[in-house]
């Protein structure tokens, strides 16, 4: 399959299987506005990600679809957070008005949280998975959403506004704050697969932190050079938030050169497993790095 047919068929089985979800809602305003975030038109990388580990793992079963969806729901609820007013103040995101602007912030802060638990709900629930991968998948998936991980990266970044950052901290900061959720799509894909391979895993960590670091690298370029319509948002917006981005310390000619040497590194760890530029995992880190949006 090419990486276009493998994108829309990763993101059709997921939005069919996160339609049927939240059927028997006991608020329906709030079962609408996390609908109404979920089902946003993302581009579902991560997902994708965790399909693609566990393909290359040695796993072709539908066995992917519970961890991406619950990836999927965490990264949304992060979103959903991410744009109150607390926080980045936005609103707009995938170009419509954001979860606060469509209800009001009460109802957006209630759909990240209730987003949240059933992440976890759906994992310790799920018939596709035994005891021991559910509680392994748990374990991973809260360990890069918590404050280790996502949520710690997200209190750095509010902490270090208005502050010059060396690039070691920017890096550090976007492991935690975008990287870890990248990781764990990984790490969930491989986890589908039993019994583990640890010179993957470790093939796919390194893969991981690079890819993640590209992703972060390529967003913030594209926050100066895609248009607002293409974006969704502001152009510009990182930069007039006075934020520290790749661009604002290495210009955009440098942030270009690292998000290519991330690039590399990516292929360079897989290529390690045997896995060429040519994979579905060594595709998408190139979607990653050339991506518009
Ligand atoms: C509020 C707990 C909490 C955490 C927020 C990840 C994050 C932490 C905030 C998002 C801010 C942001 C836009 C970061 C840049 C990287 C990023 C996560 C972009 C959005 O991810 P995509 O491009 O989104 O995969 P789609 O819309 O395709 O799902």
């Amino acid at each position: 399959m090419n990486l276009n047919d493998f994108l829309r068929d990763t993101r059709q089985q997921l939005e069919n299987r996160l339609l049927a979800s939240f059927d028997a809602p006991k608020s329906e305003r709030l079962r609408t506005a996390m609908r109404y975030s979920l089902l946003n038109g993302g581009k579902r990388l991560r997902p994708a990600l965790v399909r693609a580990a566990a393909l290359a793992a040695g796993n072709d079963t539908q066995d992917w679809l519970i961890p991406a969806m619950a990836l999927e729901m965490i990264h949304v609820y992060s979103l959903v957070h991410d744009d109150l007013p607390a926080m980045d103040n936005d609103d707009l995101r995938r170009g419509k008005a954001t979860n606060h602007k469509e209800f009001d912030e009460a109802t957006a802060i209630l759909a990240g949280d209730a987003l949240q638990t059933e992440a976890f709900a759906i994992l310790a629930g799920a018939d596709s998975l035994n005891d021991r991968q559910a509680r392994q998948m748990i374990a991973q998936l809260s360990q890069a959403a918590g404050a280790n991980g996502m949520v710690g990266g997200q209190m750095i970044d509010l902490q270090s506004e208005q502050k010059t950052l060396t690039l070691s901290q920017l890096e550090k900061l976007h492991a935690l704050k975008t990287g870890a959720l990248i990781q764990a799509a990984l790490q969930l894909g491989v986890l589908c697969q039993s019994p583990l391979s640890g010179t993957l895993l470790s093939a796919f960590e390194r893969y991981g932190r690079a890819l993640g670091l590209a992703f972060q690298i390529t967003d913030d370029i594209l926050d100066v050079t895609a248009s607002t319509e293409v974006l969704g948002k502001p152009q510009g917006s990182d930069l007039a938030a006075d934020k520290a981005t790749y661009v604002s310390l290495l210009g955009l000619p440098g942030a270009q050169q690292q998000a290519v040497q991330q690039h590399q590194l990516a292929l360079g760890a897989l290529a390690e497993v045997g896995m060429d530029a040519q994979t579905l995992l060594g595709q998408l880190a190139t979607y990653v790095i050339q991506r518009d949006h």
